[in-house]
């Protein structure tokens, strides 16, 4: 795999491993993520285009909102910050083709692992109290996303990718216009001045270096909401089967999914070690997720992890556990989250599509105690 040495975009950026160059595509090793906070050094990177220009003065950059909108508002940086409540929350941005490598026949689109996710702090302005100034005409349905990056070919007419959630969604306190990751000014690279962050839903919707908010009367056409394009099927299909004539649906809410962060793959224990500390994360779209079960018998047996208290909704669980290994030699750990409605992780991957969106198989890590044979 390559590494990010040699790309210059990456400089800062610790143990991600490069999917894509052109556009730039980057996740992170499951042991990177192992803060309760991901450090921007370890935030993955999704571009569809090419980078845009830099800016000179964040506080100038400025956003339009119109379409089915009483009072069209074209808003400085600066007067976001000025007029509207300021709010923090710590939430998942997650890729809405994160686990697809794990699908077999292999779908269409970069190879992630687990990586292709982060769980940042984000500050910025509730997107509703934007659109409520704006005043949605009942019209009003759906939003459209434009960010100022050009497409893959550096054309500026073409939008890199534009897309768009039901109105309802725009809605929610925790969907943010957001400046800062971290307490930082928000990265260049992650869409600053200032994006979107939409949790719980595809991270494509999360537009980046943003541009305008249409709102419009209509479900959006922009580039990755037609086609194929973040669209699965209703029902399970047999994989690497055709979707010809078959229902799809828009993907929203992201699926339930967990992941070890200690230790990591390929981990070596000394001989005679039977009590192993494992730490990780679950989360689960726009639901909660109520528990993670560990295994070591490959799912005969379960152990219930502990999970601490979320920051806010749309966080992150960090969870713990303490599990007695079996004996000296390999062993598997597997990690299962369940949701709220008692959604759960399958053991080998299921739902299959032909783009490979939400692939969320049970997370395994081998270990070894004692020599390796
Ligand atoms: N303007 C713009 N916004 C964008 C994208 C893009 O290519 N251009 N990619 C989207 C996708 S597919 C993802 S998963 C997230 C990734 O955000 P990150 O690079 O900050 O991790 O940004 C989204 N926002
Ligand atoms: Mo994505």
């Amino acid at each position: 795999m390559d590494r990010r040495d040699d790309i210059p975009e990456l400089r800062g950026k610790d143990r991600l491993s490069v999917l894509g160059r052109v556009p730039l595509v980057a996740e992170t090793p499951e042991e990177g993520l192992d803060d309760p906070t991901t450090p921007v050094a370890r935030f993955f990177v999704r571009n569809n285009g090419l980078l845009p220009e830099p800016v000179e003065d964040p506080e100038t950059w400025s956003i339009m909102v119109d379409g089915e909108v009483e009072h069209p508002l074209r808003l400085t940086l600066a007067e976001l910050k000025s007029r509207f409540a300021v709010k923090t929350f710590r939430m998942v941005l997650e890729c809405g083709g994160n686990g697809r490598s794990f699908f077999t026949p292999a779908a269409e689109g970069n190879a992630w692992t687990n990586g292709g996710v982060g769980c940042a702090e984000w500050t910025g302005i509730s997107l509703a109290d934007v659109l409520r100034a704006a005043g949605p005409k009942p019209s009003a349905v759906y939003t459209a996303h434009y960010g100022a990056d050009p497409d893959k070919s550096g054309s500026r007419d073409a939008a890199s990718i534009s897309r768009g959630m039901r109105l309802a969604k725009a809605l929610e306190e925790h969907t943010l216009l957001a400046f800062a990751m971290n307490g930082e000014p928000l990265p260049f690279l992650h869409g600053g001045p200032l994006r979107l962050v939409v949790p719980g839903w595809p991270g494509s919707l999360s537009q980046k270096w943003l541009t305008r908010i249409w709102i419009r009367d209509r479900e959006h056409d922009g580039p990755g909401m037609t086609g194929l394009s973040y669209r699965v099927p209703v029902d399970p299909i047999s994989p690497g089967s055709s979707v010809e004539g078959i229902p799809l649906r828009i993907l929203e809410s992201m699926p339930v999914r967990s992941i070890v962060t200690a230790p990591a793959d390929g981990a070596t224990y000394p001989a005679g070690t039977r009590q192993i500390a494992i730490r990780g994360a679950a989360w689960a779209g726009d639901d909660t997720v109520v528990r993670v079960a560990l295994s070591v018998d490959r799912g005969k047996t379960w152990v219930d992890a502990t999970l601490e208290p979320l920051c806010n909704r749309y966080d992150w669980a960090r969870w713990a556990v303490s599990l007695a290994v079996p004996g000296d030699g390999a062993c598997e750990i597997w990690a299962r989250a369940t949701d709220a409605t008692g959604r759960t992780q399958p053991l080998a991957p299921e739902n299959w599509n032909p783009n490979g969106y939400g692939c969320n198989a049970v997370h395994r890590v081998a270990i070894t105690v004692g020599p390796a044979i």
